[in-house]
C-alpha cells in the first residue's frame, strides 16, 4: 500500500465518516510512521464513526497488539512492511507509513509493535484519546473525548450532528447546522446586494435630477434677457 494512499486515507476518513457509515458503532484508527532502523512513531490516533476499515497487509515479522488497562491482550495483528515505494522502477526507501483500523473495544489502554520478538514501540493511548482537561487538543475528537471536544469543535473530525452548531471540520453540505448558515449568510448577501442597488439608483436619479435643474437655468437665462426695439427708444 503507498504512502500517498495512507495520506488520503488519513485525511479523507474523518470528513466522510458520518456520509460512508450509518450505524453507530466505532473504531480506532492508528497511523504508525517506521524507520528501517527500528525507529516508531505515533502520527496520529483517531476513534472514528462506523466499523474499522478493512486493509490487506500480508503476514509477515512485525506485529501490533493492543493491551487493556489489566494487562491484556485485546487486539492482535502481524503483517509484513516494505521499504519501498512500487513505482517503475521501484524504489527503495528508510521509511514508511502504516495505517491499522481496529474495532474499538473497552479498556484499550497501551498499544506496542514488535519486529520479530524484539519490542520497538509502546505508548499509552488512553491520555492521547481524552485527558479531560476542557481543551480539545492531542489526538482527542469528538467520539474519544466529547467532554473536551462538544459537538462543532474544531477537532478534524465532521460530527455532522443537527444541534444548532455548524461543525467547521465538515465539507459542505455535510452538517445541516452549516446548510442553515449558508442560507442565511446568502439571504443576507442578497439583502446587501439589493440595498447597495438601491442606493446606486438614488444616486443616479439624483444626478439626473441636477443635471436637469441646470439645463433649465440655462435655458430660462437664454429666454428672460430683453433688448429694446430702435422705435422703442
Ligand atoms: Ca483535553
Ligand atoms: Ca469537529
Amino acid at each position: 500500500m503507498g504512502i500517498k494512499y495512507i495520506l488520503l486515507l488519513f485525511l479523507l476518513t474523518p470528513l466522510l465518516a458520518p456520509l460512508v457509515f450509518a450505524e453507530s458503532s466505532l473504531h480506532l484508527d492508528i497511523y504508525l510512521y517506521i524507520n528501517v532502523n527500528d525507529t516508531v512513531k505515533l502520527l496520529n490516533l483517531s476513534i472514528l464513526l462506523g466499523p474499522e476499515i478493512p486493509l490487506f497487509y500480508p503476514e509477515g515479522n512485525f506485529t501490533f497488539q493492543i493491551f487493556s488497562r489489566n494487562n491484556q491482550i485485546v487486539y492482535q495483528r502481524n503483517f509484513s512492511v516494505d521499504f519501498v515505494i512500487l513505482s517503475e522502477p521501484p524504489v527503495f526507501t528508510n521509511e514508511t507509513i502504516i495505517f491499522l483500523s481496529v474495532p474499538l473495544l473497552p479498556n484499550m489502554q497501551t498499544i506496542r509493535l514488535l519486529k520479530g520478538k524484539k519490542l520497538i514501540f509502546e505508548e499509552n493511548i488512553e491520555k492521547f484519546l481524552c485527558n479531560h482537561n476542557t481543551k480539545c487538543e492531542n489526538f482527542e475528537n469528538f467520539y474519544s473525548c466529547p467532554d473536551d471536544c462538544p459537538s462543532g469543535s474544531k477537532d478534524n473530525v465532521c460530527d455532522a450532528l443537527r444541534d444548532g452548531r455548524c461543525d467547521p471540520d465538515c465539507a459542505e453540505g455535510i452538517d445541516p447546522d452549516c446548510g442553515i448558515q449558508n442560507k442565511i449568510s446568502r439571504l443576507t448577501l442578497i439583502i446587501l446586494i439589493g440595498i447597495l442597488g438601491l442606493l446606486l439608483l438614488a444616486v443616479v436619479i439624483l444626478i439626473l435630477i441636477k443635471k436637469r435643474t441646470k439645463a433649465a437655468q440655462i435655458s430660462d437665462s437664454w429666454i428672460q434677457p430683453t433688448f429694446s426695439q430702435p422705435w422703442e427708444r
